[in-house]
């Protein structure tokens, strides 16, 4: 049995796959992570910690993509790889059972990328919604200071509100508008242009259209949003974290009957750009956002590890949004990809923080 283990520790999917054959008799991979990076709140950062962080987003901006020529042509540099990978995945990744797995790993590429493509010391920052749930605007993230990930947008008053979803009488379900609606006003992304989409929502049910890897420049677009930042106050995230069953935990999450749940309301709360279902990688918020996702993912997990990371409380759902009757469910065995950005990886390789090849924890 120790042979055994030890050669399994080797291959992260070849344990999950004869654990599963195994039933309860499970060994979880040994860890080799020694000494994590460690991700911290965005407001604990030091000035010229967030100032790190800041220039290394900006150096992934400044990097060729990495797409052969004429793939994508809207995707003119490694920050923009991200998001392209992103639209491409969205109705594989989102609203089902691979979205907690798959989005662990798009951060971890991302991290990585700046870590050794851009020269970062540090690690992923995260925005921790009920701290600032109250007032975005004064938030060390949002308060378009020059240690911010930029402001609010200027004002566009040619909207009113939000749809974001049909209630049951067919009525058109809405959330009010916030405070700017236009390109951000202020901070270091003030003039930063985004180079795909803009997306409709209802794509999901049509498909991209064959030009959706267009070069489309426009500007960030900001709408601080009290009332959906107030969806994702200590309340919200406290009624998330109680859960008991990894179905319940992404429906807080993410569903429609949770009115957007704490991971939509967070996309909501900075407007049009992060809203995008396919293109927000390119607000720059995303990956402090989905830290976030993740950490929660990893708090909850904690709260009955075996269980939750690799025994029968650990997955729900399918590979397809919406989870559809007809889709089978995941598995460990389940194979996500990243594109251009990283191989392929089952769910069983990315449940835990500090197994099969991760190495972080959150502060
Ligand atoms: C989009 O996904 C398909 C199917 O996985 C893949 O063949 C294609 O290369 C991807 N395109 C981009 C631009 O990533
Ligand atoms: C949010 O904070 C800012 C700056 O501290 C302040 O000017 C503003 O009035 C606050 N807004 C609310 C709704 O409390
Ligand atoms: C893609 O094509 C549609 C028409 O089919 C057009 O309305 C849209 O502007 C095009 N998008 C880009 C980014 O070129
Ligand atoms: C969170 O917001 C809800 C309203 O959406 C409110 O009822 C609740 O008291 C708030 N919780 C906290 C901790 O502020
Ligand atoms: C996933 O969760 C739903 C809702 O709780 C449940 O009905 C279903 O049986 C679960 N699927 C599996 C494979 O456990
Ligand atoms: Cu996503």
């Amino acid at each position: 049995m120790a042979q055994l283990t030890r050669s399994l520790t080797l291959l992260c999917s070849i344990v999950l796959t004869l654990n599963l054959s195994l039933a309860s008799a499970f060994v979880a991979p040994r860890s080799s992570c020694q000494s994590p990076r460690i991700r911290k709140e965005y407001g604990s950062l030091s000035t010229t910690e967030k100032k790190a962080y800041i220039s290394a987003v900006k150096c992934l901006q400044s990097k060729p993509s990495k797409f052969p020529a004429g793939m994508v042509p809207g995707s003119k540099s490694r920050y923009d790889d991200f998001a392209a990978v992103h639209i491409n995945q969205t109705t594989s990744i989102h609203l089902d059972g691979i979205f907690l797995g798959w989005h662990r790993e798009f951060v971890w590429l991302w991290e990585t990328a700046l870590i050794q493509e851009c020269g970062y010391t540090g690690a992923q920052p995260y925005w921790d919604w009920p701290k600032w749930a109250h007032n975005l605007s004064s938030s060390p993230l949002f308060d378009g200071s020059d240690t911010s990930l930029g402001g609010d947008g200027y004002y566009d008053g040619s909207f009113d509100y939000y749809v974001v979803g049909v209630k049951p009488d067919g009525s058109l379900d809405t959330v009010p508008r916030g405070t700017g609606g236009g390109c951000v006003k202020s901070g270091p992304f003030k003039d930063v242009m985004i180079n795909l989409g803009p997306f409709e929502f209802t794509l999901v049910f049509t498909g991209l259209p064959s030009n959706w890897t267009a070069y489309n420049p426009h500007c960030l677009l900001r709408d601080l949003n009290q009332f959906c930042s107030e969806r994702t106050n200590q309340t919200y995230v406290d009624a998330a974290l109680a859960t008991t069953t990894i179905a319940d935990f992404q429906d807080a999450l993410s569903s429609a009957t949770s009115r957007l749940g704490v991971h939509g309301n967070g996309h909501f709360a900075l407007g049009q750009s992060l809203q995008d279902f396919f293109a927000s990688p390119q607000d720059p918020a995303f990956f402090l956002h989905h830290g976030q996702i993740d950490r929660l993912w990893y708090q909850w997990q904690k709260k009955d590890f075996q269980a939750r990371t690799y025994g029968n409380n650990a997955l729900n759902g399918t590979s397809t949004i919406f989870d559809p009757p007809t889709a089978p469910e995941v598995t460990f065995d389940t194979t996500m990809n990243w594109g251009i950005l990283g191989g392929t990886k089952s769910l069983g390789d990315v449940m835990s923080p500090t197994a099969c090849g991760y190495c972080y924890q959150y502060q």
